[in-house]
């Protein structure tokens, strides 16, 4: 007997991420018209530079450039939390990263599940941040048991989705027909659903809890609250938002413009007020945004110390106020405070801020297997070899929180011990997750180990 033919996870992938798209654009309109903007602002820019547009043509980005690159999601137990990892799996999706929200006054911590390795996010990046709420942190026992005993009582995911998450583990793979139907099965999970779980007055409780609570336990799934397109000028996006009708969150979370974009810039429009019902009783419930990225390079852990300290530094100085009064001075501060991180990829690399990828130069290329040199600076200096910023896959927490505060409303930060647990987290979640500095300090590795040996046997060494 023949083996089945199986669909591969990146293309499962693929579909998911524009089935998901548009499912967005048809429940929240307002994230279309972002999607527009962006579009528009990314052919602008592309019009003006050739040498950008030709790099993407190049490395077959240019046709997907404003599609999504993540989406977000919230889970209330560790049961729903295992089986999101296997469901993602299914899709290439592996969990990388640990993101402790409590210090920034989330109940929640977090991972991304997301492709590892460039080929796959070549194929398609899309990844979801996974946060689990930590009922623990509420202070109201008898609410606390209320809230774990509605959410044990839930079903997040369809039969048929069970079905299929097991059927992919069992066969290895999902044959193009099991795939198709698959990814209509997981979209149920992440759908809105305009009847609450529970009554107006527990909502309330909730509510009042803190409103990512209330986000969490008073609703059948957990719908996707976002989805987030690349920009290639966020600052433009930002700038013609209101234009469109769409009020923007105050600033630009993460580092300022630079000539050499470090790590992860992103904002978002406020989330909108959209209808629910409560056991019949008709209310609101405010949940659902769009956010747009622009990623730049991954910093290595001594890079991260230095832009987490310019951006204490900066907050110290100027913290961002909601309604955006601010907003111009903390932009300005923020500019000022990081003119203390190069700027300069030459001194990036030089300071050890960054992670670089190798590759051979066309004198490289054109000297396979002739080289005695085993020295990646001489082969670099020598013009044999070249090195490229790695782009920054993963998520930043202060700015994660700002993105959260933003549309969970103004009065909404309250203050949590710092409680990080990604041991309980691993548990819950039933494996451990990637570390992303690990992970960047491979990919910089191997590169440059290929590099060397193809320069000097004509081979790239085994792996
Ligand atoms: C997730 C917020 C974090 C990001 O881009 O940093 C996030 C949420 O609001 O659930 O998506
Ligand atoms: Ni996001």
């Amino acid at each position: 007997m023949s083996e089945p033919e199986f669909t591969h996870p990146d293309d499962i992938r693929s579909r998911f991420s524009a089935a998901m798209s548009e499912m967005y654009r048809t429940e929240v309109p307002a994230y279309g018209t972002l999607m527009q903007i962006v579009a528009d602002v990314n052919a602008d820019v592309l019009d003006g530079n050739t040498t950008l547009r030709a790099d993407l043509e190049e490395t077959d980005q240019l046709s997907r450039i404003s599609e999504e690159r993540h989406g977000a999601i919230r889970l209330g137990t560790a049961e729903e939390l295992k089986t999101i990892r296997r469901l993602f799996a299914i899709m290439g999706m592996h969990p990388v990263g640990y993101y402790d929200l409590t210090e920034a006054g989330v109940p929640v911590h977090s991972t991304a599940f997301r492709p590892v390795g460039e080929t796959a996010l070549r194929r398609n990046p899309f990844r979801v941040f996974t946060s689990l709420l930590r009922l623990d942190l509420i202070a109201d026992e008898a609410l606390r048991d209320t809230a774990r005993m509605v959410l044990d009582a839930r079903q997040i995911y369809t039969p048929r989705c069970l079905e299929l998450i097991e059927r992919a583990e069992k066969q290895g793979g999902l044959t193009d027909a099991e795939a198709d139907a698959f990814v209509a099965e997981a979209l149920e999970t992440f759908r809105w659903h305009p009847e609450a779980n529970v009554n107006a007055d527990l909502y309330k409780r909730l509510h009042d809890a803190h409103r990512l609570i209330a986000d969490v336990v008073s609703f059948r799934g957990p719908h996707i609250n976002h989805l987030t397109p690349r920009t290639l000028d966020i600052d433009r996006v930002q700038q013609l938002m209101p234009d469109h009708g769409i009020a923007p969150k105050a600033v630009v979370e993460g580092p300022p413009r630079r000539d050499c974009p470090v790590l992860l810039r992103q904002t978002s429009f406020k989330a909108l007020s959209e209808a629910v019902s409560f056991d019949g009783v008709e209310g609101s419930h405010t949940a659902r945004f769009g956010e747009i990225e622009a990623r730049g390079q991954a910093l290595t852990p001594k890079g991260r110390a230095l832009y987490d300290h310019l951006l204490t530094a900066t907050r110290a100085r100027c913290l961002p106020a909601a309604d955006g009064s601010n907003a111009a001075e903390y932009m300005s501060t923020l500019s000022a405070t990081f003119s203390d991180f190069p700027d300069d990829l030459t001194e990036i690399r030089a300071a050890g801020l960054g992670y670089f990828e190798w590759s051979l130069t066309d004198k490289g290329a054109a000297a396979t297997g002739q080289l005695t040199e085993t020295d990646a600076d001489s082969l670099l200096a020598a013009g044999y070899l070249r090195i490229d910023p790695i782009i920054y896959e993963d998520f930043l927490p202060v700015s994660a929180a700002g993105i959260f505060q933003s549309n969970l409303g103004d009065e909404s930060a309250q203050e949590f011990a710092a409680s990080p647990n990604q041991q309980r987290f691993e548990a819950d979640l039933g494996q451990p997750v990637l570390n992303e500095f690990d992970h960047y300090q491979q990919i910089e590795d191997q590169s440059r180990i290929r590099c060397i040996s193809i320069l000097t046997t004509g081979a790239a060494a085994a792996e």
